[in-house]
């Protein structure tokens, strides 16, 4: 693998950043004893590819600057990875993270806008997100700014038919700075995709539907900025890379067991997560 992604981005700093993140979101969700951690930790190397590899432009100190370029994290349920990168990049102190899911906190168990700085939009009532990102390109073409959306979306939350209405709406108004990623863990909250509500085959129908379509391993950060960086460049046409994932990645015996969704890690269990991330 090249030692150097793109300009003086190294992709050492950015594996140990994907660690730390692992690292905050396991400490979080034990401390508030509740939180999707499997979740989240399918997408950590999304985000940091999105936020720390050089694609999404962002001002932490004017968190509203005009020209940022939107993250919609339509997954809303892995807030707990949205606020440790937040809080990461800069937008709020990291011991804040701390207070994840208490009742007084602005770090609520699905991400409120307007609540913590860098939260886009409020998330968790799954199927939203794609159409919160078509209102926001076509907000940007009709105010002439040139800013790119993103939005992370879950393959459980493809079975919502939201998302297949914003699917033909994107291609239809050709909303070619907006590019979707698909975590496709193959998993949702009460079982595997294929027998909940089978989705293949996914290339297909995004395809079909207008779309530019990549598939690309989710883990993968080399394979993960260029790709992104492809998606920069279509015209004409929205972009998903769907991105091949694992839930829980990173814990042996997280990645074994979809049921850990939704559940917090008790202590001896984070004990031995936390081995495990730091020995990767
Ligand atoms: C509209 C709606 N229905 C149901 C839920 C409950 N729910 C929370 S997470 C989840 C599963 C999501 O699976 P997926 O999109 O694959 O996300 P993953 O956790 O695998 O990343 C469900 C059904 C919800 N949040 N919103
Ligand atoms: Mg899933």
């Amino acid at each position: 693998m090249p030692e150097t992604i793109s300009h003086d981005i190294k992709l050492g700093v950015l594996i140990e950043k994907a660690r730390q993140l692992r690292l905050d979101i396991l400490e979080m969700t034990t401390l508030a004893g509740s939180g999707h951690l499997s979740s989240s930790f399918s997408a950590v190397e999304i985000l940091t590819a999105l936020f720390f590899g050089g694609i999404l432009r962002y001002r932490p100190a004017d968190p509203w600057w005009p020209k940022r370029d939107r993250f919609i994290m339509s997954k809303g349920h892995a807030a707990p990875l949205l606020y440790a990168v937040l809080a990461h990049a800069g937008y709020f102190d990291r011991e804040q993270l701390w207070r994840l899911r208490q009742l007084d906190s602005p770090l609520q168990g699905h991400p409120i806008q307007g609540m913590l700085p860098g939260v886009e939009a409020t998330t968790g009532s799954l199927g939203q997100g794609l159409s919160l990102g078509i209102g926001h390109v076509l907000g940007g073409r009709l105010n002439k700014l040139d800013y790119r959306v993103y939005v992370l979306l879950g393959d459980g939350e493809c079975e919502a038919g939201q998302v297949w209405e914003a699917a033909m709406a994107s291609a239809h108004f050709k909303t070619d700075r907006l590019t979707a990623i698909l975590d496709y863990n193959k998993y949702q909250e009460t079982g595997p995709i294929s027998r909940e509500m089978a989705l293949e085959p996914l290339v297909a129908k995004w395809q079909s539907f207008g779309w530019q379509v990549s598939e690309v391993d989710g883990h993968n950060l080399t394979a993960l900025i260029p790709t992104l960086q492809a998606a920069q460049t279509i015209t004409g046409r929205p972009s998903i890379l769907i991105a091949h994932t694992i839930k829980g990645k990173g814990v042996s015996f997280v990645e074994a067991d979809y049921t850990f969704h939704g559940r917090a890690l008790k202590p001896d269990q984070a004990a031995r997560a936390r081995e495990e991330i730091l020995c990767q």
